[in-house]
């Protein structure tokens, strides 16, 4: 075991549920919430520089996103080399990925062996959720309460609580009455689910949907997918690596790292300068061929850089993509209903999927076109659908569903926890027309609080750990900057956030990304803002951004 950081004292006490206790002890430095990705990193950061620190996790191991989505073939998709922290060179060293795109048992493994190794454990309360979170002017503290009734102090208060991890259930009437059971992809059963000689149906064609049809298919008796919209996805060519493949990578981590950091999505993807339509036809349709067969949406993050700016572009790349997908499907009203049509390509987060088309073509898969019959209710059978012929219905039987139907994105989490700022500020009330924050960390009137991957960062739009990172060092260097300046207090101001979330979305304006409804607009969700959440400047820029800002004596915040 590699030399963990040094142990700091941790305070809590107990209380009842129905009496808000006030802690005895003196605060812990940091509380941190989730201990997936961003709460394991940031942990290790404020222990190594000497902080004390608590990290309160609801699953019963560390994970994040990685313990919650169990489904089968559930995998990454970002290659594997960049999907890792890279905090410490042993670990880089010692660890050996087995794919391409590692299966979730493999990245759960990793992240548990990263929570061992470094000692971390001891300063994770698992099975435990915050509630609530409230700041108090009087002692400049974090009052946060546990569902134990625990009431933990801090100065300083994190979330890590990830951007997809408040799964929704579509609100159709009469799941009470279904007879089978039910299951979402991100609360999966840890004893896995046997679809054996079982009807099955999945709702839902995004990321996870596309993942787990394939697999569904080769063990049930029947499955049913219910398509809402056709997406586009591109083949992930995943495969174990080579010998000699992972030394390589071993050899090369400097080097990825600064190429990472320095590139727009926090991937070893490069956009070409220029416009698609300013080359001749041949060149790009070689450019499309080599990119689809490379595997991955290599097409899209390497390709030119207005694919996503302007629709003329992006029906080049969209075409070509159709024309792939439909050579993969046999039925023609099959194939008609599963080729894409109603958003440009790239405006919904695009997947990646081993067999997903050709999945459609076994005899035991059918696909329900939702825009032609659409969902009346679940029943006591299945899934009652429209058929088109007014005052007609159709029952889909099913023993088994499955829902894989998305999140509340990026806001959802930090929401579900009923935080309160300086002067008894709601967060939910503060942020009911939308997120206001600055550089997607802070937010005004809730001093001496952090969002890992917050609205208003590129988080989503990158290779997650790589954003994770920028995160986790900015607010370790933070909060050494403000122990070395003796300062207590820590916030910004409405009009920095202000400025900073225009800015965020004026950069999606010049995108087709706010044309279309998707998770990254929030319209997913019935009631939700319709406002793009992510800063779409690139992680190399935001990188920059709030270097200069901490080399500016943290610009735009102000201490106490
Ligand atoms: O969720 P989604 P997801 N009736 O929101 C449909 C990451 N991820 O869990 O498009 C019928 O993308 C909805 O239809 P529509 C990744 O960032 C990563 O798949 O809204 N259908 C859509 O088809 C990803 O983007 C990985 O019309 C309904 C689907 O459900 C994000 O997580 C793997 C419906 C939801 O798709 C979310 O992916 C998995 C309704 N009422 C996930 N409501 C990897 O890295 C929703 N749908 C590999």
């Amino acid at each position: 075991m590699e030399a963990g950081p040094s142990a700091m004292t941790t305070t809590h006490t107990s209380a009842r549920p129905d009496a808000p206790a006030a802690p005895a002890e003196p605060p812990v430095d940091v509380l941190v919430i989730g201990a997936g990705f961003s709460g394991l990193g940031m942990l290790y950061h404020l222990l190594e520089r000497g902080f004390s620190a608590r990290v309160v996790e609801a699953g019963d191991d560390v994970g994040g996103t990685w313990y919650w989505n169990r489904y089968p073939g559930c995998r990454c998709d970002s290659p594997t080399e960049v999907y890792q922290f890279f905090f410490s060179k042993e670990l880089l060293q010692d660890w050996d990925w087995t794919h391409v795109y590692p299966a979730q048992p493999e990245i759960l493994s990793y992240l548990r062996h990263v929570a061992d190794r470094f000692d971390l454990r001891r300063h994770i309360s698992l099975e435990t959720r915050v509630r609530s979170a409230s700041f108090n002017d009087a002692t400049g503290t974090w009052r946060s309460t546990l569902d134990t009734g625990e009431v933990v102090e801090s100065r300083f208060l994190v979330t890590a609580v990830g951007c997809l991890s408040d799964p929704q259930v579509p609100a159709y009437p009469g799941l009470e009455n279904f007879r089978g059971e039910w299951h979402h992809t991100s609360r999966w059963p840890h004893s896995g689910v046997d679809f054996t000689g079982k009807r099955v149906g999945v709702i839902g064609t995004g990321s996870s949907g596309i993942q787990v049809i394939p697999e569904i298919a080769k063990e049930a008796a029947h499955l049913t997918v219910f398509q809402r919209t056709a997406n586009f996805s591109f083949p992930a060519r995943n495969r174990p690596l080579r010998p000699g493949e992972m030394e390589e990578f071993k050899a090369s981590y400097d080097a990825i790292h600064a190429e990472i950091r320095a590139a727009k999505l926090g991937q070893r993807f490069a956009p070409m300068p220029g416009s698609a339509l300013a080359v001749p036809a041949e060149v790009r349709q070689r450019f499309y061929e080599e990119s689809w067969a490379r595997g991955n949406a290599v097409l899209l993050f390497s390709g030119w850089e207005d694919l996503l700016t302007n629709e003329e572009a992006n029906a080049t790349a969209a075409d070509f993509v159709r024309s792939k997908i439909a050579e993969r499907i046999d039925d023609p009203e099959t194939r008609d209903s599963l080729l894409p049509r109603n958003h440009p390509l790239g405006t919904k987060r695009p997947p990646l999927d081993t067999e997903y088309f050709e999945t459609f073509n076994r005899d035991n898969v059918t696909l329900v076109d939702l825009r032609r019959t659409p969902i009346e209710e679940f029943c006591d059978g299945g899934v009652r659908v429209q058929t088109g012929v007014p005052d007609e219905s159709q029952v889909h039987e099913l023993d088994v569903l499955v829902f894989a139907t998305g999140f509340d994105a990026i806001t959802g989490p930090l929401l579900e926890i009923d935080i309160t700022g300086s002067g008894g500020m709601s967060l939910r009330e503060k942020w009911q027309d939308g997120p206001l924050t600055y550089l997607g960390l802070a937010t005004a009137g809730f001093p001496n609080m952090f969002t890992i991957t917050g609205p208003g960062s590129p988080a989503v739009i990158s290779n997650m750990p790589t954003a994770i990172e920028q995160h986790n060092e900015w607010i370790r260097d933070c909060l050494v900057y403000m122990r070395d300046h003796g300062y207590q207090r820590i916030e910004t101001s409405a009009t920095t956030e202000e400025e900073w979330t225009v800015h965020v979305s004026e950069l999606a304006q010049e995108t087709l990304l706010v044309k279309v409804d998707s998770w990254y607009m929030g319209s997913n969700i019935p009631g939700k803002p319709r406002r793009f959440l992510s800063y779409l400047g690139g992680v190399g820029t935001y990188g920059d951004v709030i270097t200069g800002v901490a080399a500016k004596d943290y610009d735009g915040f102000t201490f106490g």
